[in-house]
């Protein structure tokens, strides 16, 4: 990973290094996780700084940079930078504090400190395309979660709590091999469910309800993403009319992306499904998101975006339609984008459930 940042640096020309200190983006690099610690690149050098806590674990694990033990943090950085014969230093603008920005400037003599958006940049577009084994953990991680699903499909009845469902969900994907939570689950059901982030509370479950959930886990430091809504005791018409647009938003979706397809017309294959069947007003966000060592990366399928999607990025396919003061419906599958199209890393079913 650290040559690839490599090659992009050099490209930029001579004397450029870069200092990355956002945990996941030190992850993606060294593969190593740690609560502290700088890694600093240039063209032909790595250089990884972390405290006595992490400091024997690091050179056990990290094999593709060097590796040493933090001293006074910021003379050290600036004497390194220094033999890397750095003269223009790139930052993660969008991590670094005001705090650390003045630390460094006032070490860094003649050394120009780039506060744009360059190194973010370059960084974003590394992650965003997966090698085979961060694929291979993204697709571990979604296992647990159809997992989980499958089992609060026979845990859901009226009477037990959003709360509930949520805590389920989360003992299940921990108690089956998750790092983590990928993020704070959502479990929302009835009203409540028109809310795309509602938080999960008391509100007991009843027949007529549809409930969402949004929940993932992690393998390796890598998430998973995954969204269904169910139906308890019975859905109305017009319930099963919404969520069968939501699903067919969906599949056109993953139908027509592919490398090549601008992130915005990503979007729109699901957003125009909403929009002829008159909802389009009740889907409030975008279509999807990257996913890696951040729940939400680039790159994003958004009417915003001016991206163009490639081989090896995944992305979620999310839409939904919220009626406030009624019922939401939202339907989430992560997909690895190819050459001729995508393959569906989700593996849950999605025809309506009704409990
Ligand atoms: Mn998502």
């Amino acid at each position: 990973m650290i040559k690839n940042l490599q090659k992009l640096l050099s490209e930029k020309g001579l004397g450029y290094s870069a200092l990355i200190i956002a945990p996941e983006n030190r992850k993606y690099f060294t593969d190593f996780d740690s609560s502290d610690g700088f890694l600093l690149v240039s063209s032909d050098r790595a250089v990884f700084i972390t405290d006595g806590r992490y400091i024997e674990a690091a050179e056990k694990q990290i094999s593709n940079c060097e590796v040493r033990l933090q001293g006074k943090t910021y003379p050290q950085i600036a004497e390194i930078l220094n033999e890397m014969n750095c003269k223009h230093l790139l930052v993660e603008a969008t991590r670094m504090t005001v705090s650390t920005y003045n630390s460094l400037k006032g070490v860094l003599k003649n050394t120009s400190v780039a506060t744009d958006s360059t190194l973010d940049m370059l960084i974003n577009t590394l992650r965003s395309v997966k090698y085979e084994n961060e694929v291979e953990n993204v697709v571990k991680a979604q296992r647990i979660a159809e997992a989980a699903f499958k089992h609060i499909l026979e845990f859901i009845k009226p009477g037990v709590t959003e709360k509930e469902i949520a805590l389920e969900l989360d003992f299940f994907m921990l108690r089956n091999g998750g790092e983590g939570l990928s993020f704070e689950t959502i479990a929302v059901s009835g009203k409540n469910s028109s809310m795309p982030h509602g938080v999960p509370s008391d509100k007991r479950i009843e027949n007529g309800d549809f409930i969402t959930m949004d929940f993932g886990t992690i393998i390796n430091g890598y998430h998973s993403d995954m969204t269904r809504t169910v139906a308890v005791g019975f859905a109305t018409d017009e319930m099963k009319n919404v969520y069968d647009t939501v699903l067919k938003a969906q599949q056109n979706c993953l139908d027509n992306i592919k490398a090549g397809i601008s992130c915005k017309n990503g979007d729109m294959f699901a957003r125009s499904i909403i929009n002829d069947s008159g909802y389009g007003q009740y889907f409030t966000h975008s279509t999807g998101h990257g996913v890696g060592v951040e729940i939400h990366e680039f790159p994003n399928l958004s009417p915003a975006s001016d991206s163009i999607l490639k081989t090896g990025n995944i992305v979620t396919v999310e839409p939904g339609i919220y009626i406030p003061e009624k019922f939401g419906v939202r339907i989430e599958d992560m997909a690895l984008i190819t050459e001729s199209g995508c393959r569906n890393l989700t593996n849950a079913p999605k025809e309506l459930i009704i409990l």
